[in-house]
């Protein structure tokens, strides 16, 4: 049930995307927005769509923020690659923006998926203005200096400083830089039906912390060339993972106990929360 839902959510997401690009000029930074927002999991986007079902929204409603957090995901992800940042060739198994096309073009894109992002959580099919306003709100706090733009930027502190990063000092990182998005998909579901916003945020606390752990798993025991990653770069390069720090075992083993903290925190909603605890196991169990 749950990989179905995702694969069709992903099909959703992706054909929002064509449509809403059909209307715009075939520039380079449009056909990089395109390239950027094509593929991927959609994991972010799942969360919106899964947790507004969650709370009887209209899907009709849930689409456009869904659009939202995968445009702002991919915007991150551009600039990360970018020679100033990560300085990645690969994404996705493909080359990356800059190296496709430019770094101007890269930087342009960016900006541009990130305007349209807030753009696309305050059109007027999200629903009352007040929903809008609390979508656009707390999607600034969590993509910015609050949020992940702050994981990001702790993470480039860490490359210049003299002692590897301690555990609460990396999970402080990574709940802004990786942590941060997905909560607000999460929550999203419950911001559209004016719910509460509480088991939805505790979840996918957990889930987070967990998809990085499985990321730093995935980074010494992936396939790098299937999935365009770097293996083991961060630890490489001298900077603690979760795995330098716990072990692989410890790290999934941690991972492993975060997913179950992740589905008791769904209790309060029953069965209907069964799609979202199997998203939960799929985040550690995934192989990119
Ligand atoms: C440039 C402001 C700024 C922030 C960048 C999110 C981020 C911060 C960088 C991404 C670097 C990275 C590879 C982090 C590891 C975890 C992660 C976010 C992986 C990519 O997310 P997936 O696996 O990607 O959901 P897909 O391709 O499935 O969409």
């Amino acid at each position: 049930m749950f990989r179905d839902d995702l694969i069709a959510d992903g099909a959703t997401i992706q054909a929002g995307f064509d449509a809403l690009f059909a209307g715009y000029p075939d520039l380079p930074v449009v056909q990089g927005m395109r390239y950027a927002t094509h593929g991927g999991k959609r994991l972010r986007g799942f969360l919106v769509l899964e947790t507004a079902r969650l709370h009887g929204v209209d899907p009709v409603r849930a689409l456009m923020p869904a659009l939202a957090i995968e445009s702002i995901h991919a915007y991150s992800l551009v600039h990360d690659d970018m020679p100033c940042m990560d300085n990645d060739a690969l994404r996705r198994g493909l080359p990356t923006v800059h190296v496709k096309w430019d770094e101007g073009t890269a930087l342009l894109v960016g900006d541009a998926l990130q305007a349209l992002g807030f753009e696309l959580v305050t059109r007027p099919d999200v629903g009352p203005a007040e929903v809008r306003a609390d979508l656009a709100l707390s999607l600034a706090r969590a993509s910015g200096a609050q949020g992940m733009v702050l994981g990001q930027a702790l993470d480039i502190a860490a490359e210049s400083a003299d002692t590897p990063l301690t555990l609460p000092e990396i999970t402080a990182l990574q709940q802004g830089k990786t942590g941060a998005l997905i909560v607000w998909a999460a929550e999203a579901g419950a911001r559209l039906g004016q719910g509460d916003t509480q088991p939805l945020r505790s979840y996918a606390e957990a889930l987070g912390l967990a998809f990085q752990i499985a990321d730093d798993v995935l980074d010494v025991t992936g396939d790098a060339a299937m999935v365009g990653k770097a293996v083991g770069k961060d630890a490489a390069a001298g900077k603690a993972t979760f795995v330098s720090l716990l072990g692989l075992d410890g790290a999934q083993r941690r991972a492993a106990e975060l997913v179950d903290r992740a589905c008791d925190a769904l209790s309060v909603y029953g069965d209907g929360a069964e799609n979202l605890k199997q998203a939960a196991r799929f985040v550690i169990s995934r192989q990119n």
